[in-house]
């Protein structure tokens, strides 16, 4: 097996390391137009860093006319916008590949809508100035690790077009309050559309360069079939739809228990291309797709829906998936890639339906 891919079905202790350190939203959370705080899902590759709101700045240099240094105060006192987004985790999904990809063992659940609060990126950046040159801004982040063998602070890029979008923000805020330590206190941003890992949190730095940025975790984030391809960037969440499953749970296998008769199914769904233009729904294990009733839409945040369901006794194998306004529709069989990322196969939810 190559580095870095499960030589068995068995979950590693590491790999358990990392799931009991970053949570996903419990599916049962999607009820939710704005996921409650601790329900949120968590992703955090290093340690949660010590920070300070008091002493905290935030540097902008590099290939910019005016290198800026702004504290927590200054950020706030600056014109702030608050923001439903939906973020997911680009691994998500990545503990149903076969053979699997070691890293966090997401199976559906690294996704959460938050309402941010926070000021627009691009007035700053503007401030700054860019010179004529720059064609990515980096942003880093004040926690600090090896990956990989690799050590480094978190650092991601943008192209210089995207990170000057009106709805890129440097947050503050979360469902009304300060963000808490493990979501990027007390400042971070905020890409509405892509795969969570833009979102750098613990921000420090702002730096647009003139040359291709191409630091460890923009290597980490391609979809390759080995570690030698150069394979292709992760930029935009892929459309997915998630439904709440139904019934009650038996709690160590999860299976659902169902009472026959009339039930309302209920979901949500997203894509990081545009609005989601269908969401469907399979009783029989994929035989047979429904269309489901979508909700309101809003620019940045998971659609919900609805369908109604007359279930009969026996075991039943509920899927959903969704179709976005740019035609992208999630498979039944997820392709495989080396690191196991912007994977989007169809939920499956294992129901009983009692007799
Ligand atoms: N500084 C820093 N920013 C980070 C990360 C990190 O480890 N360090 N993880 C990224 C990844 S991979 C994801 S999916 C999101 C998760 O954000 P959340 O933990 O607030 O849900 O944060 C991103 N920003
Ligand atoms: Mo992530």
């Amino acid at each position: 097996m190559p580095e870095g891919i499960a030589t068995s079905d068995e979950i590693t202790v590491e790999e358990l390391q990392l799931a009991a350190r970053n949570h996903g939203m419990p599916l049962e959370g999607l009820r939710y137009d704005v996921t409650p705080i601790g329900m949120h899902y968590l992703l955090t590759h290093f340690d949660i860093p010590e920070a300070d709101a008091a002493t905290w700045t935030l540097s902008i240099g590099g290939r910019v006319r005016s290198p800026l240094r702004v504290s927590m105060a200054e950020i706030a006192a600056r014109p702030a916008v608050t923001m439903a987004v939906t973020m997911e985790c680009a691994g998500n999904g990545r503990a149903r590949l076969h053979p699997r990809p070691l890293s966090q063992p997401w199976l559906n659940e690294a996704v959460g809508t938050a309402e941010w609060t926070g000021t627009p990126l691009r007035p700053l950046l503007d401030e700054a100035g860019l010179e004529d040159d720059a064609i990515e801004v980096v942003f880093a982040g004040a926690d600090h690790g090896t990956q990989g063998g690799v050590e480094q602070d978190y650092e991601r890029s943008l192209p210089v077009a995207e990170a000057m979008r009106d709805e890129v923000l440097l947050a503050y805020g979360i469902n009304g309050q300060p963000l808490p330590p493990q979501h990027g206190y007390p400042l971070r941003l905020i890409v509405p559309g892509w795969y969570g890992m833009t979102s750098v949190k613990w921000l420090t730095t702002i730096t647009p360069v003139a040359e291709p940025f191409e630091g460890f975790q923009m290597d980490a984030y391609r979809v390759r079939q080995a570690l030698e391809d150069p394979g292709t960037p992760v930029t935009r969440m892929q459309p997915r739809s998630l439904m709440v499953p139904p019934g009650f749970p038996d709690f160590f296998t999860r299976i659902r228990h169902v009472e026959p008769g009339r039930h309302t199914l209920t979901g949500r769904a997203w894509s990081g291309w545009g609005p989601i233009a269908r969401v469907e729904v399979s009783i029989d294990g994929g035989s047979t797709w429904k269309d489901a009733t979508l909700g309101q839409q809003s620019s940045h945040a998971w659609v919900p829906w609805t369908l109604t369901w007359d279930a009969a006794p026996g075991e039943r194998e509920l899927m959903t998936r969704a179709t976005d306004v740019a035609g992208n529709v999630q498979p039944v069989d997820q392709p495989w890639n080396h690191h196991g990322v912007s994977n989007n196969m169809t939920q499956r939810v294992t129901v009983l339906v009692r007799g």
